[in-house]
Formats: structure tokens, C-alpha cells, sequence
């Protein structure tokens, strides 16, 4: 039993950014939050400032439901105006914005999500949008840039309250207060599968689904935040995430699923494997997508034929660089010899080498232009198709401290400032042109992989072009 009555209103703010793409880019944790909420008697109203049934059709939808966002250039901050690309703001228009704001139930408290740390500006006008409207009510910040940068949160977003890590407990327990509202909690949300599913019927547009089957990670990369951000290690009962998938099928009829784990293939034996098996079990017409790197040391043949059989189309493979030791240093779980086994064993199972994707990172301290290219064309070498992604230094990370500690960056660095289209340029052997010549050259590759062809192979042909390709960029 829950008392009721409560409104509040959740926003995803825009994105401000050089470039952002509807990559399967689901506020996960707001929607998971709305869903708790709604379950201890509050009605919630939601506003997607990136999505909206009246602009859809300016929304270019591409496979698999991903495509791009509306667009709206507005001016480069101060900061970051040396940077030869326009900046934009994504998602639907102000007006249309203030419009959704007035039209909804006066909220007695507004809760708002924040994702990248460097698209703090998104929340930061939603903030200052909110509080003209609404004076009184009560803001409520939450998310992965509040957790990691609560204190440039408090100072530059300025909501009343900011709350760290997950947030479906914490943010209940400050609404019971600041609303002078107690809710009965004796309920059964104690672990994961309790939770109701995240709300995807307030999605407006929803042309796909986000799917989590564990939450955090065990490891804990030089360059990555989640110790920081998500709970312990947790994974699902396989049962259940199959049951959530069969759900979603029902009554979104949708067939496009994105893994947000951190970790999938952990504990492949008791977790991933059963839900593969029960998904071919269960006969569903689905396809399946993981943006996020795979551990590829993890992908064994019947891993792979279970791919295969429950029709993953987006597999994309952490590989990162071929240098082992700075690999060692990193996280140490990848190597360029399981890599070659991981794409063997996925090829077996019925892909195609051009099928598959591996991330490549570019940008990282001290790493110089032979490093990106050698990575690159190892991919290549594989037929695999690569995926540059940009290293930028993540508060609370080895890697961010390491970087203060250097004098790379300062301890304070304006957020912006690790946008990473930006961050990789800092790098020694990257400027501007440099990096643009780099993307180019790993789409020529990726062509030509598509066309069966590794033109960097261990030949003749492969050396005297490395040393041509070394003396042109
Ligand atoms: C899924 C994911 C993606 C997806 C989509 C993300 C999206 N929504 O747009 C994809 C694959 C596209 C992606 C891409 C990238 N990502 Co990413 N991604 C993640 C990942 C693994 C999970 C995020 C998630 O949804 N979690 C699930 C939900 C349930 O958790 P949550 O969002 O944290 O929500 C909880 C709390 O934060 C809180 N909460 C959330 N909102 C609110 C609101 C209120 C009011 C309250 C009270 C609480 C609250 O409660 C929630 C429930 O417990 C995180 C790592 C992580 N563990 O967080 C990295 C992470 C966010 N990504 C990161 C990075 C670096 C990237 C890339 C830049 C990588 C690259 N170099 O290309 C790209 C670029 C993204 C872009 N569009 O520009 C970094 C963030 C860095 C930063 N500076 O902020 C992270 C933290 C990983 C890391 N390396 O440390 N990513
Ligand atoms: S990079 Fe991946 S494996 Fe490493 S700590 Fe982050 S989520 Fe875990």
C-alpha cells in the first residue's frame, strides 16, 4: 500500500556537443528511477528533451531504430572555441520544451538526469529553464556527471539537491522528506529482479529497447568511472531478463535490444549462455546490439554460435591498442592473441569477419600516431571493422589523476575541456588535421575489409605500404 498524489516531473536534458548520435541512447537510469517511483504511489510526467512525438520527422531514423538527432547550432562556449567544429545543441527546440513544461500537471518536485560529464550544460539550462517557471519546486540532480563532479555540479548546475551513485533508494528517501511525504516501503524491491522495469512507455518515439542484466563491474580500468557510478557487481537471474525481453516484445512490439552491462559476459557459464539459450528457446524475432566493448577473451566457440543463433547484429569488440604493455597497464584483459581467437570463433559460428567491430582508442597520454595506425591495421588484418573511440580523462579515474598528476590537466579542468572530441588533440602527435586523416584512414580500411581486403597485411605488398603510410600523415 503507498500513499499517492505526489506529481513530479523527470527531464533527460539536451545534449550540447560537437556531434551526438542516437547510438541505442536511452536515459536508463531516469527511466529505472520513473518506474520506482510510479511503484511507491507517485505520479510521474516525463520530458525527453531529445526526443518528441511533433519532431520525429526531422529525426532521421536509421537500422536498427538508432539515427540522429535534431540539431540546432548555437555558440562554441569561450572554452572551446579554438576547435574548428560547430557546436550544437540536440533535441527538440526551447519553445517546444517550455511548452511541454506548461502543459504538464504542476510538479511538486523535478527530477533531472545527467549523463557524459561534459554535457553539463544540457542540465545546467534546464535548471535555470525550470526555476523561472517553477520557482518553489524543489530540483533534484542525479546521474553519471552528478556523481562524478557533485561539487562543480552544486556550483555551476546549482540544483537544490544532488544525488550520488544509483539512485531508485536515495531518491525516494529525499522525496519522503523534502515533500514531508511517507511512503510505505515495505515492499519487495531488495535486489535487482525486484525492481519494476525501467519505463519505456514514457518514451516518446521508442523504436528500440535498452536492456541491463547485471549492474557495475568487478574490474576496475585505469579509465573507467563505473566504480564510481553504478553499485557493486550484481548480475540477474537469466530467467528473469529473458522474461523482461519477452515483455518489452508484447507490448512495445520491438525488435531492437541494446545491452547497457558494463560486464555481459562475466560468469558466461551461469549468466549470458542460459539467456542465450532461453531466448532461442523461446523462438523470439529479436535482434540484439552491444555499443558498449565486449571482453573478447570471453568469447568461446559456443558463446559464439549462441550469438550467432540469437541474432546479435551489433557486436562490438573491446580491443583498444595493440601495445601490451600500456594493454597490462590498462586493464589487462584483452590480448591481440585472444582477439584473433574471439573473431575465429565468431566467424565459425557464421559471421562475417565485416560484421564484426572492435573499438579502438585513440588519444590516450603518451600514446604516439604509430600506436593508433599499428592498432588499427591489426584490426584490419583481421577483416574486422574498427571503431575509433576517443580516450578523454574521466574524473575519479587512475587515468584522470595520473594526467593531473603530469601536469597534463588541472586538477579543476572546466569538463568541457575533456569533451572527447577535443581531449585526444592534447595528445603529442595529434593535431587537428592529424586526427581527421586518422578517421579517414580507418574508413578507407573499413571499405575495404568489407571487400575482403587487408591492404596492411604481413606481405610485401603490407610492409612497403606501412612505410609510405608513415612518412604521408
Ligand atoms: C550504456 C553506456 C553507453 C551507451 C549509451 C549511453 C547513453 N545513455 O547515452 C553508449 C554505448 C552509446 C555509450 C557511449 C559512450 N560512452 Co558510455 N556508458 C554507458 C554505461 C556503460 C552505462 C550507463 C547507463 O545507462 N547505466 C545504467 C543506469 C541504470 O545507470 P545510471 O545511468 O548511472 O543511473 C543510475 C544513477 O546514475 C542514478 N540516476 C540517474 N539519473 C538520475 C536522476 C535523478 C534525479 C536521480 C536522483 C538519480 C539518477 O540512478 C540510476 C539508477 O540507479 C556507462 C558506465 C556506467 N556504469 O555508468 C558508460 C559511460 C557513461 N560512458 C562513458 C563514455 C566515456 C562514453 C563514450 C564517450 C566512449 C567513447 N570514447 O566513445 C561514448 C560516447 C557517448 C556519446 N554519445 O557521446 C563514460 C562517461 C564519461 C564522462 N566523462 O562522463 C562512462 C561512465 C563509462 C566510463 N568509461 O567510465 N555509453
Ligand atoms: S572498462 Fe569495462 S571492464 Fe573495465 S572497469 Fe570499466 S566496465 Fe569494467
Amino acid at each position: 500500500m503507498h500513499s499517492s498524489g505526489k506529481n513530479l516531473l523527470l527531464i533527460n536534458p539536451w545534449i550540447y556537443d560537437f556531434t551526438a548520435f542516437d547510438l541505442w541512447s536511452q536515459p536508463l537510469g531516469l527511466l529505472y528511477i520513473a518506474s520506482f517511483l510510479r511503484a511507491h504511489g507517485f505520479v510521474v510526467s516525463y520530458i525527453d528533451c531529445l526526443r518528441s512525438e511533433n519532431t520525429s520527422a526531422e529525426v532521421k531514423s536509421k537500422k536498427y531504430g538508432i539515427g540522429n538527432y535534431r540539431r540546432e547550432i548555437v555558440e562554441t562556449p569561450q572554452i572551446v572555441n579554438d576547435i574548428p567544429r560547430k557546436f550544437a545543441r540536440y533535441g527538440i527546440s526551447e519553445s517546444e520544451f517550455v511548452g511541454k513544461l506548461k502543459k504538464i500537471p504542476a510538479p511538486d518536485a523535478i527530477l533531472i538526469t545527467s549523463v557524459m560529464t561534459y554535457w553539463y550544460p544540457g542540465p545546467s539550462q534546464i535548471v535555470k529553464i525550470v526555476r523561472e517557471i517553477y520557482p518553489d519546486i524543489p530540483i533534484v540532480l542525479g546521474g553519471i556527471y552528478a556523481s562524478l563532479l557533485p561539487e562543480h555540479a552544486k556550483n555551476v548546475v546549482k540544483p537544490d539537491y544532488i544525488i550520488e551513485g544509483p539512485g531508485e533508494w536515495q531518491v525516494l528517501r529525499l522525496l519522503e522528506e523534502i515533500l514531508n511525504h511517507p511512503v510505505d516501503t515495505d515492499t519487495e524491491f531488495k535486489r535487482l529482479d525486484d525492481y519494476p522495469y525501467p519505463a519505456f512507455d514514457l518514451v516518446p518515439n521508442l523504436r528500440y529497447i535498452c536492456i541491463m542484466t547485471s549492474r557495475g563491474c568487478p574490474f576496475n580500468c585505469s579509465f573507467c568511472a563505473q566504480k564510481h557510478i553504478a553499485a557493486k557487481f550484481s548480475q540477474r537471474n537469466p530467467e528473469k531478463v529473458v522474461e523482461e525481453i519477452v515483455y518489452h516484445i508484447k507490448k512495445y512490439k520491438l525488435r531492437d535490444f541494446a545491452f547497457y552491462d558494463d560486464a555481459l559476459f562475466i560468469n558466461k557459464e551461469q549468466h549470458i549462455k542460459v539467456i542465450l539459450r532461453k531466448l532461442i528457446e523461446a523462438k523470439l524475432s529479436i535482434r540484439l546490439h552491444t555499443p558498449n566493448g565486449l571482453f573478447t577473451r570471453d568469447i568461446d566457440e559456443e558463446l559464439a554460435t549462441l550469438m550467432f543463433n540469437t541474432n546479435f547484429k551489433t557486436i562490438r569488440l573491446s580491443y583498444e591498442t595493440s601495445n601490451e604493455d600500456r594493454r597490462k597497464d590498462m586493464n589487462n584483459k584483452i590480448s591481440n592473441e585472444g582477439m584473433k581467437i574471439a573473431v575465429n570463433n565468431l566467424v565459425k559460428a557464421g559471421y562475417s569477419a565485416s560484421d564484426l567491430e572492435a573499438y579502438v582508442i585513440m588519444g590516450l597520454p603518451e600514446q604516439n600516431l604509430d600506436e593508433i595506425l599499428e592498432s588499427i591495421i591489426f584490426v584490419n588484418n583481421l577483416g574486422v571493422q574498427v571503431r575509433l573511440a576517443s580516450f578523454s580523462p574521466i574524473p575519479k579515474t587512475r587515468e584522470f589523476e595520473r594526467a593531473v598528476r603530469s601536469g597534463v590537466i588541472p586538477e579543476n579542468i572546466d569538463p568541457l575541456l575533456t569533451n572527447k572530441t577535443i581531449f585526444p588533440l592534447k595528445s603529442p602527435d595529434l593535431d587537428y588535421e592529424t586526427f581527421r586523416k586518422v578517421r579517414i584512414f580507418s574508413h578507407m580500411l573499413n571499405e575495404a575489409a568489407k571487400k575482403n581486403m587487408a591492404p596492411f597485411a604481413e606481405n610485401t605488398i603490407g610492409k612497403s605500404l606501412r612505410r609510405i603510410l608513415r612518412d604521408s600523415i
